[in-house]
């Protein structure tokens, strides 16, 4: 094998780091990268860009040190995430992104965002490099020190003309497996009987020493109410993540993960719950509250009121374990059994909650103090 590869420099620089994880997608360009970090690093292939976002904070929190490796079109799908999670919390994330719209470029539709991402990130305040020759992928080492440093972002965008001649391998396709899949679940909605405060209030009441993430607006504020403890990490922004966090902690941690989620942030960004079917943690679980609305902005109906039925929808991702919990003594014995999905029924309510008096910043850092002391 070539050791003087451009892509070989890159593994150097991620190992020279200390980098235990990479999230990736693909970008044409760097598919021989891609296919020796899989080789180098725990690789975790992602759907969309912004899970990757979720899921890499989830390693941070639990001691992990990510990377993600993806197209630069891919930073379009993951910039609410990066403004309302990572610059907020105080997140690191390197990310290398393939450049793509401004050298030799023959795809037009890759033009518009890549000409202009320079100027996006500018003006959002995400720290960036730019890397146009081969003698400058030196200057990755600088860029994943300063996001885990000053942790925040900071993405590195590599233009094509570095792969260029390169000689590293790229992988073999892999054929879809023959099988047969079905969908051996029925599954039975009641009439309402919780509130997601009263939920809350048996998932506070179950668990001490494990980890409690709870999704951002009225969720977040109740279990607060309920039980603020030092493993709750409570979530302001983001919305779609909360379950993508977990996984990423669940990834790192011995400790059991419970994930608050809600109907309306998984119909958001249900392609988290094809994360969590595929890396299959058992040390997961997500307690999807299912009131059929958008509770935290005033209750407006979901699409779980008459059609889509979150169990299923999570079976299909590919997650084994799921269940029903209609009432406190079925959610219990769910919690009790660590069902990976557990699809709670509840009213639509919320309880009057004051606001968590705790900035984005002091949340992390109380969680992560905790997590490294117990
Ligand atoms: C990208 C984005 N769109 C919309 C919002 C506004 N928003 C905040 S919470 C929320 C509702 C979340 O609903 P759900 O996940 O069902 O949880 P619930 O509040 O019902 O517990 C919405 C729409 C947001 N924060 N971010």
């Amino acid at each position: 094998m070539n050791t003087h590869t451009p892509e070989i420099k890159v593994i150097e620089i991620l190992k020279g780091n200390g980098i235990d994880f990479a999230a990736t997608l693909p970008c044409d360009r760097i598919k021989a990268l891609l296919q020796l970090i899989s080789q180098n690093l725990r690789t975790i292939p992602l759907t969309r860009e912004e899970n990757g976002v979720g899921i890499c904070t989830g390693l941070y929190l639990g001691g992990g040190k990510p990377v993600m490796i993806i197209q630069s079109t891919g930073v379009g799908n993951m910039l609410n995430a990066l403004l309302s999670l990572n610059l907020t919390y105080g997140l690191p994330l390197p990310i290398l992104a393939s450049w793509r719209g401004v050298y030799k470029e023959t795809i037009e539709a890759q033009r518009q965002f890549g000409k202009k991402l320079p100027s996006i990130m500018k003006a959002s305040g995400i720290e960036f490099t730019i890397i146009n020759s081969r003698v400058e992928l030196q200057n990755i080492d600088p860029a994943i020190k300063d996001s885990f440093e000053n942790t925040r972002p900071h993405i590195v965008l590599i233009s094509p003309v570095v792969w260029e001649g390169s000689l590293c391998d790229v992988p073999e396709p892999v054929e879809i497996t023959s099988r047969i899949s079905g969908l051996d679940v029925r599954s039975e909605i009641r009439k309402p009987i919780m509130t997601r405060y009263e939920a809350i209030e048996v998932i506070a009441s179950l668990i001490d020493d494990d980890i409690i993430i709870a999704n951002l607006g009225i969720p977040a504020k109740e279990l607060y109410e309920i039980r603020d403890r030092e493993l709750n990490f409570y979530m302001t922004g983001s919305m779609g993540l909360v379950s993508s966090i977990g996984l990423g902690l669940a990834m790192v941690q011995k400790r059991h993960v419970y994930v608050i989620d809600g109907d309306g942030s998984l119909l958001m960004n249900p392609n988290a719950l094809i994360g969590i079917g595929t890396l299959d943690q058992d040390n997961l679980t997500v307690i999807a509250i299912d009131n059929a609305a958008y509770g935290s902005t005033g209750n407006q109906e979901t699409a779980t009121s008459r059609q889509i039925d979150l169990e299923l929808l999570a079976r299909a991702s590919g997650i084994q374990k799921t269940i029903k919990a209609h009432s406190k003594d079925e959610l219990k014995k769910a919690i009790l059994e660590k069902v990976t999905f557990i699809h709670v029924i509840a009213r639509p309510y919320n309880m009057k909650c004051r606001e968590i008096p705790l900035l984005a910043k002091e949340i992390k850092e109380r969680f992560m103090k905790a997590i490294e002391n117990t």
